[in-house]
């Protein structure tokens, strides 16, 4: 299974542990793509030798690939709004995390676009139940 994680880069990195905590449960199912994301040092790392073009083309190249989409959404980012817009409309199999405890409103442009089946999901989350809803999305 291919699976596209998405969660804040240039919107803010102070989940980026957290990012990679849930990468590593996402291997346990797959082939995450976008690794990266929980990459700690990520502003002096690989990505840095990538054009803006690049990273976009590359990026995009590999959410139409992917199986799955999952995003950690509580820290609000540009770029993973418009992953996720990208990924309803190539039919992708969606899961958002908000976790509920961080104070802040998801956008209604997400939660509102919840489709009530499988293949959009918005969770409310704690770190303690990430693997439990993993299980019961990747199944
Ligand atoms: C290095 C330093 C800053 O940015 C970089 C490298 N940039 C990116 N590399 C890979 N994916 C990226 C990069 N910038 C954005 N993305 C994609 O958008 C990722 O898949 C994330 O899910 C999402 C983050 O968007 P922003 O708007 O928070 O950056």
């Amino acid at each position: 299974m291919k699976i596209y994680f998405a969660g804040s880069i240039r919107g803010g990195r102070q989940d980026a542990e957290l990012y990679l905590r849930i990468i590593e449960k996402l291997q346990a199912y797959g082939t995450v793509l976008t690794e990266h994301v929980g990459a700690k040092n990520l502003e002096e790392s690989g990505e840095k030798h990538l054009s803006e073009k690049e990273i976009y083309n590359r990026d995009m190249a590999w959410l139409q690939e992917c199986d799955v989409f999952v995003a950690e959404v509580t820290q609000p980012s540009l770029g993973v709004g418009y992953e996720i817009g990208r990924a309803i409309t190539l039919n992708k199999k969606i899961l958002c995390l908000f976790r509920l405890d961080s104070g802040k409103s998801l956008s209604a442009m997400i939660a509102g676009a919840e489709t009530g089946s499988s293949s959009f999901v918005v969770k409310n989350y704690k770190e303690e139940d990430v693997t439990k809803i993993l299980s019961e999305f990747l199944n």
